[in-house]
């Protein structure tokens, strides 16, 4: 919420010279044409005979965010206006993906470009290829953030997106030899066009130090008092977000940490250069990185910094901003609905009770009624390694203030469930903020729940699994808590951006309604027997196939075999998504042609794509064995017109706006209860591919959709994973009852399939046959049962088609768009049918 002009009304002038601008910012392919050349000049600053790509981007992106802006005011002064209730989305991360053709596609503006671009002898494409992603986000969690920040603008939502505006996102990936570099990445070289600093929400964050309490003296209450070792500037970053075609446009602030004096001149006289800039840099170190570890908790000091120094920026700027609208403090949670996205925003918890008990002086119970009513709680994992618990010594010394507030948080909500739970000693020792076990931590999935109104999962599974085991003793505690909200991805950037003449068949048979309602798709099912159709559907698939291949071509000299199946598994590479069970799977199919055993194997394109947290040295040896499995069958004159398997360096959003649309098989092989949700899954589902995958995350929801004739479905289900947990697993059992899996294990062990190479693979062979915590071994011969069934129905073109078609036509559920209005229903309170 901008400290816009309070609602007065324009003057004279003002309106004049909104419309003189609005006139200049016409979105015809003339106006876009004379814009981009005044940007050329007066923005880049050069004529535009002497301009590289680079430039003719950037001068494309400014006339594109002009046309955004006029539509950020109007939306700022409708938001004052008429006092709205706004949505915080606090999320540590943000993978938003490259902007200039998602703002064009929202402003309706893409034609009039293009036609300008032909017009100037550009191709639009190749300047869009120019823009550096901003990958201020690992994978699931940092996307579907920037998915519901387009559907919360579509959906006229006022909404504020918080995060940290991190000087390098996630890392560059390169492949060499088979194995993952990390490059790091200079996304803001050439500046950032979509970004206005707004220096007036400067912010300060204190760190370290020590608190002091002394006595009221009129009212004898104890004040405690804060005395910060130092603190940091946060300079606030505004990325505008617009919504489809509804002149809508909400704001993403991210911060940036600043010293607050950047430069100390006494230290510099006295002759210490470097001691004069120390601060400078210890300070910018904060918003420097974005941490790589997906899923796995590092327990380091600087990331609870990070984490600290954006939600307090954040939660003060809400402060702030309900001031300058004079109002109360005590309706903050009226004006406020902030989602915790993860417990990574978590501290925002114990900050507000400290701005509303120790600055704002509210008594504690008040304080702490806001407190709850203000917050809501994401969840989006079950992997105990992922659940955040900080050491007692690096929380206490960094924020001395904030762990006295946890612990009475604490001592007072232990009073409540001894009173509820009178003598379950063991309940109180685990619901307590405080774990004892060993090292002191503060448990932050805890704290998230204790302090907010609500607490959601990200799929119906995942969200039950919540109740029964992760936060199962809050569940019986606070049952009208708990609540699921499955994911959803917003099909402009995944249907309409990504699979432009997809969406221009479906428009041709629908109309446009789906832009925006989803589950428009429906209608499809009424061609699911019109052979012309399911023909231009085949055609559609065909182009998409070839669009990725040419990319491919182009990027990596390889040539991909259109008509092969395109198998393909996209997302971050970790033991639970099981990249090494679909890689084994590949390994089987080779030892069966080599044996003669398999002759009339349809040709397929496994095609591979994610990063490894560096840190991760299994998941490396996972990509080091899917890219030698590739070498392998493409070597061999036996196997290399049957197989072709490539893993895809440096997967991102971009990349995945190619490759959804030419995927024919979704991997989604994660073992059963491990991924909360998967959002992947949808993109795929949106874009007519058929799914092969376990009864997991949301791969049961899209089942339910889509219905099971669609869907390939194999592997054991969660309850059948926890029951042989509990009972013992042997993955050696399998190894020995299975004659094919036997084969690959003993050829990986022997190096069969790496040039006698008996090392690399040694420890992951020895995993897998010892301890398989995700149950490899268990999965491999149903897998492959499932894997050879797609393979002969993909032979079936008609019938394929047919379910590539009703997968697409079933995902209306998928839209984030449906998600967000059940956030706004369930959680937030805001009613969108005004
Ligand atoms: C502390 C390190 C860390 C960093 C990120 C722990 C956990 C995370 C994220 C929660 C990991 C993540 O991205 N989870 C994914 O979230 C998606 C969106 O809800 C889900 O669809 C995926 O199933 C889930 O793995």
């Amino acid at each position: 919420m901008q400290d816009a002009s309070h609602g007065q009304q324009p003057s004279e002038t003002e309106t004049s010279g909104t419309t003189a601008i609005a006139a200049q910012d016409n979105r015809s392919a003339d106006g876009i044409r004379l814009a981009f050349l005044r940007h050329m000049r007066r923005t880049i600053g050069k004529p535009v005979e002497f301009s590289n790509t680079l430039d003719q981007y950037r001068a494309m992106a400014h006339l594109v965010r002009d046309r955004v802006m006029d539509d950020w005011i109007t939306t700022v002064e409708s938001y004052v206006q008429h006092n709205v209730r706004v949505v915080c989305y606090l999320s540590a991360e943000f993978l938003l993906g490259p902007h200039l053709l998602n703002a064009m596609l929202n402003l309706g503006i893409t034609d009039s470009a293009e036609k300008a671009c032909d017009e100037l002898h550009y191709s639009l494409t190749q300047l869009a290829d120019e823009e550096p992603e901003p990958g201020l986000g690992n994978g699931g969690l940092g996307r579907l953030a920037a998915c519901y920040m387009d559907s919360m603008t579509t959906l006229e939502v006022p909404a504020v997106g918080y995060g940290l505006r991190y000087e390098f996102g996630i890392f560059r990936q390169e492949i060499r030899d088979g194995w993952q570099v990390e490059h790091s990445d200079k996304w803001l070289e050439y500046g950032n066009p979509w970004e206005i600093p707004a220096s007036e929400a400067t912010q300060h964050v204190s760190f370290g130090g020590h608190t002091e309490t002394t006595k009221d003296e009129k009212t004898g209450e104890l004040i405690w008092k804060w005395v910060p070792a130092f603190t940091v500037k946060g300079v606030a970053y505004d990325t505008p977000i617009p919504g489809y075609r509804n002149k809508q446009v909400n704001r993403l602030r991210l911060w940036k940490a600043e010293a607050e004096d950047s430069f100390d001149l006494e230290i510099f006289n006295r002759g210490d250069y470097m001691g004069a800039v120390r601060d400078k840099m210890e300070s910018e170190t904060i918003s420097k990185v974005l941490y790589p570890p997906d899923e796995t908790e590092q327990g380091k000091r600087l990331r609870l910094m990070q984490q600290y120094f954006f939600t307090s920026c954040s939660l003060q700027d809400m402060v702030r901003l309900h001031k300058l609208q004079k109002l109360p403090i005590e309706k903050f949670a009226d004006k406020w609905s902030v989602q915790l996205n993860d417990t990574h925003p978590s501290i925002g918890i114990a900050e507000l009770m400290r701005i509303l008990t120790d600055e704002e002086e509210i008594g504690w119970d008040e304080a702490w009624t806001i407190t709850q009513a203000t917050f809501g709680y994401t969840n989006h994992t079950l992997l105990p390694e992922a659940l955040e618990k900080w050491p007692l010594p690096i929380f206490a010394s960094l924020l001395p203030r904030h762990i006295e507030i946890i612990y009475e948080i604490n001592r007072r909500f232990l009073k409540d469930m001894q009173a509820k739970f009178p003598g379950d000693t063991a309940r109180w020792a685990r619901m307590s903020l405080i774990g004892e076990d060993g090292e002191k931590q503060v448990r932050m999935a805890n704290l998230a729940v204790v302090g907010s109104k609500m607490v959601n999962g990200v799929a119906k599974l995942h969200s039950e699994l919540l109740k029964e085991d992760t936060l199962k003793d809050f569940y019986e505690a606070f049952p009208n808590r708990f609540t699921n909200v499955t994911n959803g991805v917003t099909p402009r950037r995944w249907l309409m951006l990504a699979d432009p003449p997809l969406t221009a068949l479906l428009n041709e048979v629908l109309g446009t309604a789906w832009h925006t309602d989803l589950y428009a798709l429906r209608g499809l099912e009424d061609y699911v027997d019109d052979a012309g159709f399911l023909d231009k559907w085949r055609k559609r698939q065909e182009e998409s196939k070839g669009r990725l291949g040419d990319f491919i071509k182009r990027s990596m000299d390889v040539s991909l075999n259109p008509a092969s199946m395109f198998d393909v598994q996209v997302k971050r590479i970790h033991e639970y998504k099981r990249q090494h069970l679909n890689a084994l799977h590949i390994l089987g199919l080779y030892c069966r042609i080599k044996s003669g055993e398999l002759k009339d194997l349809p040709p397929r394109t496994f095609l591979f794509g994610g990063k490894a947290a560096p840190s991760y040295t299994y998941a490396k040896l996972m990509i080091k064995l899917v890219c030698t499995v590739g070498e392998l069958v493409g070597k061999d004159p036996q196997t290399k017109d049957l197989l072709r398997v490539l893993f895809v360096p440096d997967y991102s959003v971009s990349l995945g706006q190619r490759i959804y649309p030419a995927a024919d098989l979704s991997e989604q092989i994660s073992t059963a209860g491990k991924e909360a949700s998967g959002t992947g899954c949808m993109k795929f589902m949106m874009n007519g591919a058929v799914a092969i995958g376990t009864l997991d995350g949301a791969n049961i929801e899209i089942r339910e959709e889509v219905g099971e004739e669609n869907f390939f479905l194999f592997g054991l289900t969660a309850p059948q994973i926890a029951e042989k947990q509990k009972a013992g697993y042997r993955p050696r059992d399998f190894y020995e009852k299975s004659p094919l899996l036997r084969e690959v294990m003993d050829g990986l062990r022997d190096g069969r399939f790496s040039n006698g190479d008996r090392d690399t693979f040694a420890p992951l062979v020895r995993d897998l046959l010892e301890v398989d915590r995700y149950f490899v071994m268990a999965d491999f011969d149903d897998y492959a049962r499932a894997q050879s069934e797609a393979g002969k129905i993909f032979c079936d073109s008609k019938k394929w088609s047919r379910m590539s078609l009703l997968n697409t036509a079933r995902s209306g559920k998928f839209s984030s768009d449906r998600s967000i209005r059940e956030y706004c229903q369930n959680i937030w309170k805001i009613n969108l049918d005004r």
